[in-house]
């Protein structure tokens, strides 16, 4: 150990569904990216500081990276890629469950020519026996990308401390660029925003919760101490509008209690929640929509 200080920019990157905002929100200590088992939950960058003795690392959760033609998805295939050549480390995540498959490949074919240090960490480990883990970590070698390879489970919080460790060894030196207490710099109506997407994401079903965009629109405290904040969901369709607010408006009564349950505990504080549906045809094929409803920061 050095008394030298460290601190740089690593991203995180991988197909959809690895693991990345998990690990991000572990290393952190604090949940800053919602988290789903569906695909493409990550929409945008999401930067986080992780405060070290001896170093600071800016992680970036990164989209996942995947092949589609709508405009929202190609942007945010073009803001995982853009970190790339932008950051000192690239941390590449696969999972151990499905091992190396075609979407992997997509994403170590989108890097080809970076010359960015890459480490690979092979998540959820908790699901697969050691056998199969060696077998992957030793495919995985053969390739010759990568610096390192670490096996993780985020999850579980297996293996984040010589995650934290190998990080800070590939940074270089530098001073302290955010303050100890900042965690991330994304806004507060943003993350918000997306606690309530993220409860969609749990309840609603196919197509529907890819179609939802979250807007927090005002947040007010009130005369009795009650946090009110409005926000507006964004659909593409009635149908979808129809689906979202449910039979006597019980689904969005279960989003809006969901997400006020976790925003009531995050904040310490009685909240109202206030939930409009809206439709906006098509707007994830729309530039104009996709910057207004924060996707492009
Ligand atoms: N068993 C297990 N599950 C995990 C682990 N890490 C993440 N998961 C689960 O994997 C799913 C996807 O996690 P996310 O963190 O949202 O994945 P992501 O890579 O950010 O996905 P996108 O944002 O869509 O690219 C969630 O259901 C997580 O709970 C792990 O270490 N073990
Ligand atoms: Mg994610």
């Amino acid at each position: 150990m050095t008394d030298t200080f460290k601190s740089g920019c690593a991203s995180i990157v991988g197909r959809t569904n690895v693991g990345k905002s998990t690990l991000l929100n572990r290393l952190l200590m604090q949940k800053v990216a919602a988290i789903s088992k569906r695909r493409q939950t990550t929409r945008n960058k999401i930067t986080g500081f992780l405060h070290l003795p001896n170093a600071q690392i800016i992680l970036v959760d990164t989209p996942g990276i995947h092949q589609s033609k709508k405009t929202l998805n190609a942007m945010m295939v073009r803001a995982s890629i853009s970190t790339f050549s932008d950051v000192d480390l690239i941390l590449v995540m696969l999972s151990a469950d499905t091992g190396f498959c075609d979407e992997d490949e997509f994403v170590l074919n989108s890097m080809q020519g970076v010359k960015t240090k890459k480490i690979l960490v092979i998540n959820k480990i908790d699901l697969v026996e050691k056998n199969s883990l060696l077998a992957l970590m030793d495919e995985m070698n053969r390739k010759s990308l990568f610096e390192e390879i670490i096996p993780i489970s985020a999850l579980k919080e297996d293996g984040l401390d010589s995650l934290k460790s190998l990080i800070v060894n590939y940074l270089p030196e530098g001073p302290e660029y955010f303050p100890r207490d900042r965690v991330t710099d994304c806004s507060e109506g943003f993350l918000f925003g997306e606690i309530i997407r993220e409860k969609i994401l749990k309840l609603a079903r196919f197509e529907v919760p890819h179609s939802v965009a979250v807007v927090v629109e005002d947040m007010q405290e009130q005369d009795n101490g009650v946090l009110r904040i409005d926000a507006t969901v964004y659909t593409e369709k009635t149908s979808q509008k129809k689906i979202l607010i449910g039979e006597g408006g019980s689904m969005l009564k279960n989003i809006g209690r969901l997400a006020r349950q976790e925003l009531e505990k995050r904040l310490s504080t009685k909240i109202f929640l206030k939930l409009f549906v809206k439709v906006r045809a098509n707007w994830r094929d729309q530039r104009q929509a996709i910057e207004e409803f924060g996707y492009t920061r």
